[in-house]
């Protein structure tokens, strides 16, 4: 039987300094001043949904990926299971115990051309030739949003991976970034969606008018997950309708107006469908959602 991993082995795979998204800018010193250099961040690198559980951090390396995950705060509240017990003294006494207040994880950019390719090379996975030259007119490097995924496709990833698409109300939940009642995930406000979202048009950061941004190019929500708003749609594990013919999308993209950006937004296509503005991210955790 296999071992399980232990704290100490996730310790070691800790790495030292924690790459992209998350890098301090970089201010040029004053000539002659003395600049002290932050303690760099430690970060986790994980294997299985179940060394989650033992882990208490708020950002992971998921290790098949290499993804970058956050810990979404958890809206279900903690359980408590009431155990009977014993004093010293041999009294009966009832403790409450909470199981802790479970949490997902989820890849704070999209699934990648470089992650996805990774995945075509360690499996027998199918992905027909002819869309790659699409794949390099809209979506030209490594570090862009894998495009022309099915459905399909982005679940055979995930099972890979050792993750899974969200649910619809988890990508919805985690898109609103802890804000309550807003209508983006960066707040009301439409004038600055281009800090957040690539979608139609240009203007301010966003530089892409017929194609693509590479992943974590704008501002991310309060959860610090990129592009929950634009760049490409994301398939949900759920149908869209009890009928089952299709499955949801959320979030808005690269060739969409802003009304796609809205958090509330869903969009939908049957699970074969492969569109050069669907993609994909994976969660981890939450057991039963
Ligand atoms: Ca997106």
């Amino acid at each position: 039987m296999r071992r399980r991993p232990t704290l100490v082995g996730i310790g070691l795979l800790t790495l030292a300094v924690w790459p992209g998204c998350w890098d301090q800018p970089k201010v040029a010193p004053e000539q002659g001043a003395i600049v002290i250099q932050p303690e760099a961040e430690k970060v986790i690198v994980i294997e299985s949904a179940e060394e989650l559980k033992r882990v208490n951090a708020k950002k992971i390396i998921w290790k098949k990926d290499g993804a970058k995950m956050v810990s979404v705060k958890s809206e279900v509240p903690a359980r408590y299971e009431e155990k009977k017990t014993f004093d010293r003294r041999g009294n009966s006494i009832t403790k409450k115990i909470s199981d802790g207040s479970p949490s997902l994880w989820m890849d704070t950019t999209e699934v990648t051309v470089g992650q996805f390719k990774k995945f075509l090379s360690q499996t027998d996975h199918q992905f027909d030739g002819d869309l790659w030259s699409s794949v390099e007119t809209y979506s030209p490097t490594d570090k862009h949003p894998m495009i022309n995924v099915s459905w399909n496709d982005a679940m055979a990833y995930a099972k890979w991976a050792g993750k899974r698409l969200p649910m619809d109300r988890e990508w919805g939940f985690a898109a609103k970034g802890s804000l309550v009642g807003k209508k983006f995930s960066w707040g009301e406000d439409d004038r600055v969606a281009r800090d957040y979202a690539n979608y139609a048009g240009i203007g301010g950061k966003d530089k892409w008018e017929e194609s693509t941004a590479p992943v974590g190019s704008f501002k991310p929500n309060g959860y610090g997950l990129y592009d929950m708003a634009g760049n490409v749609w994301e398939w949900c594990q759920d149908w869209y309708t009890s009928d089952k013919f299709f499955r949801v999308l959320r979030g808005g993209s690269w060739n969409l107006n802003a009304t796609n950006l809205r958090v509330a937004r869903r969009y939908f296509h049957a699970p074969h469908g492969r569109l050069n503005y669907f993609g994909f991210r994976c969660v981890s955790g939450f057991d039963k959602p």
